[in-house]
């Protein structure tokens, strides 16, 4: 393959809403350029970018994935990502290495949910964008609609380059409004255009939308905006490198129109992708995280002539070629076979064969330069968010925020022989997916996996069986509820066998008072005159505390209370450590009849964005969960409500929400505090557990 340098390469990430069209405008950009011998397709699972198995039986994107066309003198490198909710995480990661953004939305739908989340993620990054309108030849596709849809979401900087010619099954091309010329093809054809005049029909809406872009070029450019009042326009030398440099600052947002499957438009794409978005070099300097000491972060230009740097912005767990790991080269030359540092970690890595990703397949390279992307296996300990580079210029590239797991399931292998498996698969699940988490709870001792929805869960399951050959179920988690006192207690606690032999004596008085929420546990000593002697005086607190870890009402950990150790007696022979330890517990079941026990339960702060439509349903359903509204937000079509809800109650909420808004919500949840649970319900939570837990009754001591 030939070498690229940076000024040749151009780093497009492909984003927008689930089902836009994505995939399948990737492919046939491939299928033009000459990569893929036909034009794949993602319903007969040919599509280059979605080749695991679990995007070809569910149709759909679930991780970024690579593909590359040699277009011209340069090569346009793909990051197809993507568009659902519950994997959209998956197109914030590649942002810090791209240089553009395709932002594809449906011609019938025009802007969704995700459109404006991945909008969003640009505007973070100061991504330059692009919009494709695909599926344009789908019935009910109108581009003025679509126009309509991104002016009323993102501003009137969102401005057609473009018009469709002909509409729906129709549709054969479209008009560019920069040189003003129209290319036509064949639908499903070789996705090369014809250029010619622009048909007579369409002339006159031509030139109206060229002299609006024209106005839009010269109003951000002063030197422009006095020619343009001398002439009344612009010449194409004036207007194309203003035109460039208004998409690199985010001052325009041009949109396209294409069909994917159709292959109307694809060299057009490529053609503007190459003219009109940065190169792979063009930036300022990449700031790294600053490692040591406060002064200035240390910086990198993008520059074959300085030292060799690659941040790690995915990682695939392949069961035959191992871990693979995807790269962008910040700076200098990696050359195959390189030794690098990972910074991120201390280790020295050997980066034996090299290569890009043309889908699932890695074409081998000899060398990749600054702006460049690439991939290698079996590197030993480098994850994702890692910076690999030469040792003699440390410097750590930042990492992409993630927001927390929404959602958590327990999970139970099937047999003895899969749960020896369980651990090893997940973990290398984990490597190559981020918002997946592993864990056992400290208190219900279950093993849970958390993500982002509960297609998300249901992918990993599935992995875990094809890959790892393990199986698992999946299970709501168990609500870790706790208990507290509402009311206080003055007992004594004494334990005494003093039948023959060697006697055991322990005796205790305190005092229980709540306290609250989140304070957990205090204890006191006021004893006076060693009425206990000084070193039984732990053992006495330890009873308490093991007591109160097994619960009293249902079995879960008692909380929030305070015990005053006041009085009690000993006896010289007998008394022993043990024997005030079992006082300590005697006292503390004697307490907590008097204290007015009672059940508490954790309530998890949750904020949930649907369309506005849906947001009265969605608040009354929040009631009906036992939910409390905090606030409630409108941002562009969307409502964002934050409430506070039972975590016994939000169990199977991704599953619910879904079919609530046909898919079209999302939410994220955390846990904010622990709240009393009100009485009605607790009877039943207590006989629950009871049950569960085989009621078995510690014998009386
Ligand atoms: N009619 C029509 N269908 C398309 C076009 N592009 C994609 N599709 C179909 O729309 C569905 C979603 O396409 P896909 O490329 O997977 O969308 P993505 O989720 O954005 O990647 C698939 O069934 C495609 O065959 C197009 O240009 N025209
Ligand atoms: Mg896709």
């Amino acid at each position: 393959m030939k070498v690229y340098t940076g000024e040749n390469v151009r780093n497009v990430v492909v984003l927008g809403h689930g089902h836009a069209g994505k995939t399948s405008l990737v492919s046939a950009m491939l299928y033009t350029a000459g990569a893929t011998p036909r034009l794949g397709r993602v319903d007969d699972g040919s599509a280059t970018t979605d080749y695991d198995d679990e995007e070809i039986s569910r149709k759909m994107s679930i991780a970024t994935s690579l593909g590359y066309a040699e277009w011209g003198q340069t090569k346009i490198n793909f990051l197809d990502t993507p568009g659902f909710n519950m994997f959209v995480h998956e197109a914030k990661m590649v942002l810090p290495v791209v240089d553009a953004a395709v932002v594809v939305v449906d011609g019938v739908a025009g802007v969704e949910v995700v459109t404006e989340r991945v909008w969003n993620y640009c505007e973070e990054y100061k991504t330059p964008r692009v919009v494709v309108a695909s599926r344009m030849d789908r019935d009910r596709a109108d581009a003025e609609r679509v126009l309509e849809t991104l002016t009323k979401a993102f501003g009137r900087n969102v401005i057609p380059l473009e018009l469709p010619i002909g509409k729906e099954k129709n549709l054969s091309g479209v008009v560019d409004l920069v040189r003003m010329k129209a290319y036509t093809y064949e639908l499903g054809g070789s996705g090369k255009g014809k250029e010619g005049e622009i048909p007579a029909g369409l002339k006159d809406a031509a030139q109206a939308a060229h002299e609006r872009l024209v106005e839009l070029v010269a109003e951000g450019d002063d030197g422009l905006m006095e020619k343009f009042f001398d002439a009344g326009t612009l010449s194409e030398e004036d207007l194309v490198p203003a035109l460039h440099n208004a998409i690199r600052e985010d001052k325009i947002f041009p949109v396209l129109f294409a069909s994917g499957l159709g292959n109307v438009s694809a060299d057009r794409l490529m053609d503007f992708i190459v003219e009109f978005t940065p190169t792979a070099i063009e930036h300022d300097a990449v700031r790294g995280e600053v490692t040591s000491g406060n002064g200035e972060p240390p910086a990198r230009k993008e520059s074959d002539s300085e030292p060799v740097s690659l941040y790690v912005f995915k990682t695939v767990s392949d069961p035959f070629a191992g871990r693979i790991s995807y790269f962008k080269v910040f700076s200098g030359v990696l050359k195959n076979d390189a030794s690098l540092t990972n910074f991120s970690r201390g280790s020295q890595e050997k980066l034996a064969h090299i290569g890009v990703m043309q889908g699932k397949t890695a074409v081998p390279v000899n060398e990749l330069h600054a702006g460049d992307i690439g991939a290698v296996a079996k590197l030993k300990d480098t994850l994702t968010g890692d910076t690999l580079g030469d040792k003699a210029a440390p410097i750590q590239y930042p990492k992409v925020k993630l927001p927390e797991p929404a959602i958590t399931f327990a999970i139970e292998p099937k047999t003895r022989a899969d749960e020896d498996k369980l651990g090893v698969g997940i973990h290398k699940l984990m490597e190559e997916d981020a918002m997946l988490r592993f864990f056992r709870d400290a208190q219900t001792k279950e093993f849970l996996i958390a993500g982002t929805g509960q297609q998300h869960i249901e992918v990993t399951v599935s992995k875990l069986k094809k890959r790892f050959h393990t199986e698992v179920n999946l299970k709501a988690p168990k609500v870790p509820y706790r208990e507290t006192i509402h009311g206080r207690a003055d007992v004594q606690g004494r334990h005494k066998k003093q039948t023959g032999g060697h006697g055991q004596y322990g005796d205790c008085k305190i005092k229980m008072e709540p306290l609250p929420r989140g304070s957990e546990f205090e204890f006191v000593n006021d004893i006076f005159g060693g009425a206990i002697p000084r070193n039984f005086i732990p053992a006495v607190e330890k009873g308490i505390k093991d007591a109160a870890a097994r619960g009293y009402l249902a079995g879960f950990p008692v909380v929030d209370f305070k015990v005053v150790l006041y009085d009690g007696s000993y006896h010289d022979v007998d008394s022993n450590d043990l024997s005030f330890q079992l006082a300590g517990r005697i006292a503390f079941k004697k307490a907590m009849e008097q204290a007015k026990p009672t059940l508490l339960e954790p309530i998890m702060a949750v904020e949930i964005t649907v369309p506005d439509e849906f947001a009265g349903a969605i608040m009354g359903d929040l009631n009906s969960r036992r939910g409390r509204i905090q606030g409630m937000n409108n941002k562009g079509g969307n409502t964002i409500i934050n409430a506070e809800v039972p975590m016994a109650e939000m169990l199977t909420y991704g599953a619910d929400l879904t079919s609530m808004t046909q898919g079209r919500g999302s939410f994220n949840m955390e846990m904010h505090h622990y709240d009393i649970v009100p009485t009605q319900l607790q009877e039943k939570i207590i006989e629950k557990a009871k049950a569960e837990r085989g009621e078995v009754k510690e014998e009386e001591e």
